[in-house]
């Protein structure tokens, strides 16, 4: 038997980021469409994200991205996210998007765009102490298009300097999070392409070095449960950056591609002892809202997160487990289809109630008017970031 009211509290309790360049304009290499009321500065965006805050009830927090998200007084803009109920969350660093940085950022052949690159990343480490975040998030677009084009251990190499420089400058409560891809923007090698590679640099480092696996940056069929038990039985695994993926990087909303893989995914969360907070397992989200509305993309993609994490909360594990112990396999596969298969809407719904929100956040957020308002108030303009 499944304790409900133990699922409620753990569900009251969850802590789903959401990331600033959600709310801006963005799209794909052919085309930026446009959106109506989009944020014009990083406070615009902290709005926005408070709005998501306010509807689900469990997204108290929010990420900026350096330099898309640049403001004199980083204080100030932790103190005004705290002012609209949300935290500034973990620190995204860029080191992709500088004329610099054409044949890579930490792993480049010259010393010298090494040198800025790490001073980015060292900037990044400064506004976590003025913002009080705690993760540092490292995604490195770094790699190579031609065979022979550069020597793949030496870039491992300048890989590793530049961690472990990171690695030193980081305070008692902060820790980097480093991010792996597949491929894209570079073709033929990538110096982080996989958990494996990210986890070989975080365990030289130590634990406050630890890996991200952000959702969308797998080999189609890539068993990313497996991963998410391995690297939280090793205790390295940092957090998520939850999308959902037809094809390459999508960044579509999560659990909209493959709900049962995003179960699947909270289920090994949940078994593992990831959700407990302790673990500092971050759970976020790194979307991009091409064509469908911003900020009630993100009101769904965190409700799909709470969905699928209360289907893993209402596994019946001592049943599980018995089928699993006695070998029978269709039996533990029923245990584990059974909370898949069980709609936890009405469950999410009360939950809503009693923790004093509207049962439906879209309907609520839609019947709010604020989509209205920004849209009159933010006729000029919009922030940095993918589209700008
Ligand atoms: C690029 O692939 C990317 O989506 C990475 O996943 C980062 O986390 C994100 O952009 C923000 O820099
Ligand atoms: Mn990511
Ligand atoms: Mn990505």
């Amino acid at each position: 038997m499944t304790d409900i009211s133990a699922a409620k509290d753990a569900l009251r309790r969850q802590h789903i980021e959401t990331p600033s360049w959600a709310y801006g304009n963005s799209g794909t290499r052919f085309k930026v469409f446009a959106q109506r009321g989009v944020p014009r500065t990083p406070q615009e965006k902290i709005d926005d994200a408070a709005q998501v805050h306010r509807f689900t009830g469990v997204a108290p927090s929010v990420a900026l991205h350096i330099p898309w998200d640049t403001v004199d007084d980083y204080g100030a803009l932790a103190a005004y996210a705290k002012e609209r109920g949300v935290q500034i969350g973990a620190i995204n660093t860029n080191v992709f998007q500088d004329d610099d940085y054409m044949l890579g950022s930490v792993t480049n052949p010259d010393p010298a765009i090494r040198r800025k690159a790490l001073d980015h990343l060292l900037e990044c480490v400064d506004i976590m102490d003025a913002t009080g975040s705690r993760d540092l998030k490292l995604w490195f677009s770094d790699g190579t298009n031609y065979p022979g084009q550069d020597d793949i251990r030496a870039r491992q190499d300048r890989m590793a300097e530049a961690l472990s420089a990171v690695y030193e400058r980081l305070g008692d409560h902060q820790r980097f999070l480093l991010e792996y891809k597949l491929f894209e923007p570079a073709f033929y090698t990538t110096d982080l392409p996989d958990w494996g590679t990210s986890y070989a640099h975080c365990l030289k480092l130590g634990p406050k070095a630890q890996v991200v696996v952000d959702t969308g940056h797998h080999a189609p069929g890539t068993n990313i449960e497996f991963i998410v038990a391995f690297l939280l039985r090793e205790g390295k695994l940092g957090g998520f950056d939850f999308n959902s993926r037809f094809y390459a990087d999508d960044d579509l909303m999560v659990g909209a591609a493959d709900p049962f893989q995003l179960f699947r995914i909270m289920h090994e969360v949940v078994q593992g002892g990831g959700y407990d907070p302790e673990t500092g397992v971050a759970f976020m989200l790194d979307q991009c809202h091409n064509i469908e509305p911003k900020i009630q993309g993100q009101i769904r993609s965190v409700m799909n997160v709470q969905e699928a994490t209360a289907k893993a909360l209402l596994v019946d594990t001592a049943a599980l487990r018995a089928a699993q112990g006695s070998g029978d396999v269709l039996g533990a596969n029923a245990v584990f289809m059974d909370a898949y298969n069980t709609d936890v809407r009405p469950l999410l719904a009360e939950l809503r109630e009693e923790m004093g929100l509207d049962a439906d956040p879209i309907a609520a957020y839609l019947a709010s008017g604020y989509y209205e308002k920004v849209i009159e108030e933010r006729k000029d303009g919009q922030a940095a970031g993918w589209g700008a």
